[in-house]
């Protein structure tokens, strides 16, 4: 049975930063003396040349790259999908040609992974010239708590394959209460609507399925509304209608209970929380 801190005030929005930086390759970083006098004409040597290593593949005249490098979902949960573009482009610095993509596939086919286009193809020009590219993007559904580990296979007519790691996280999160009022749902016999605000506090997502007041007999005087808090000034809050809602990390969402002021029976609010325990949040509603 884990703690919650009911009086815990969640005064930061923690967003993971998503996506590798892109890479020009770590091979053969060590040997700038040896190729760059040999590859630069005239009397200046640029600096920059020692940072780019030559690449075996530029023999070819292109230098099939992608980005981001690797990618690791972290706001995904069941029900929440999350997506990533990716772009195949030539080195800049070293491609004189252009090639072909020839196929784009995961290492292992997967139900919770998928591409699109389905079958990414096509010309990615050489730099200056119609810099075309050829871009997808990778979207992870969720299925399981069972974390993913795959990859991105890119095919061209040069040079070998591309692998592009694919990680995902299914570790899911915490949560935390925040109430409107001291004495949370205890409506001491006056009509009005208190809140409760659930904020996930990680270390992964957590999803969330649709609210209710129990028993039906409570439904006469308690009804709950649900909201996600605006992030933007001059945005309003957003009603949700739709569930299972994932919530990632920093991210809130506030459930407004109405009472009426009569009725004769207390109640519960029933939130299920779908991960990481399937067992239902429950918050006693008192007239
Ligand atoms: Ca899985």
């Amino acid at each position: 049975m884990r703690s919650r801190a009911l009086w815990f005030i969640a005064p930061f929005v923690w967003q993971a930063a998503c996506g590798g930086p892109d890479s020009t390759g770590t091979d053969g970083a060590s040997d700038a003396d040896t190729h760059a006098d040999a590859d630069v004409a005239g009397e200046v040597a640029e600096d920059v040349a020692d940072d780019v290593p030559p690449d075996p593949d530029a023999e070819s005249g292109a230098v099939p790259r992608v980005t981001p490098t690797t990618y690791t979902f972290r706001n995904a949960s069941p029900g929440h999908p999350e997506s990533q573009a990716f772009r195949i482009y030539n080195d800049f610095d070293q491609a004189t040609a252009p090639f072909q993509v020839t196929s784009v596939h995961f290492e292992a086919a997967s139900p919770e992974l998928t591409l699109d286009p389905p079958n990414p193809s096509g010309t990615v020009s050489a730099p200056g010239a119609n810099e075309s590219e050829v871009t997808f993007t990778v979207t992870y559904t969720p299925l399981d708590d069972t974390p993913d580990f795959n990859a991105v296979i890119v095919e061209t007519d040069v040079g070998d394959p591309i692998h592009v790691g694919i990680t995902t996280l299914s570790v899911h999160g915490d949560y935390t209460l925040t109430y409107s009022h001291a004495d949370h749902m205890d409506f001491g016999g006056a009509a009005g609507t208190r809140s409760v605000l659930v904020t996930c506090i990680g270390p992964g997502p957590i999803a969330i399925s649709a609210p209710s007041i129990e028993p039906a007999g409570a439904r006469a005087a308690f009804s709950v509304r649900a909201w996600a808090p605006s992030v933007q000034a001059g945005t309003p809050d957003a009603e949700i209608t739709s569930w299972p809602r994932g919530i990632p990390v920093g991210r809130s969402l506030r459930f407004d209970v109405a009472f009426d002021g009569g009725g004769d029976a207390d109640g519960t609010l029933t939130i299920p929380i779908e991960n990481p325990d399937p067992a239902p949040l429950e918050i006693p509603l008192a007239r």
